[in-house]
């Protein structure tokens, strides 16, 4: 087996760390496609261009992204609280297709809201999962 992490669980990672990044940007991104994000942060990943993520590209990546990360999702659960009760309901995250379809897994304490919390521990889970397989 090759140490390498498989392309399509980055994609899943990536796609969900975009779309909730895209959420908190004040403008639409509209020239870019969601494929064309996840490409970009693909490529960003593969620092050495062999077309695939390394551990240490992987771990490298994460290391300089956990830190602006926080600040992000802060950003994107801000935006998504639209009647700013700190927590994201139901409704709430319809607003974000991505955040809907993974609603369940993301509110850990199944109170059917979203803290802050549980959305950054929920990215950083979806990050880092397949990394320490
Ligand atoms: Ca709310
Ligand atoms: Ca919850």
């Amino acid at each position: 087996m090759k140490s390498a992490i498989a392309r399509n669980t980055l994609l899943a990672s990536a796609t969900l760390f975009c779309a909730l990044v895209a959420c908190a940007t004040a403008t639409p991104v509209e020239t870019k496609s969601e494929s064309d994000l996840v490409a970009a942060a693909f490529n960003k990943m593969d620092t050495n261009g062999d077309g695939q993520v390394s551990r240490t590209e992987f771990n490298a990546f994460m290391a300089s992204r956990l830190a602006n990360q926080r600040v992000a999702i802060e950003e994107a659960f801000k935006s998504l609280d639209s009647n700013g009760d700190k927590s994201i309901s139901k409704s709430e995250a319809a607003a974000n297709p991505t955040l809907e379809q993974h609603f369940a897994d993301v509110d850990a304490n199944h109170d059917g809201k979203i803290s802050l919390d549980e959305l950054v521990d929920a990215a950083r889970a979806a990050q880092t999962a397949d990394a320490r397989q």
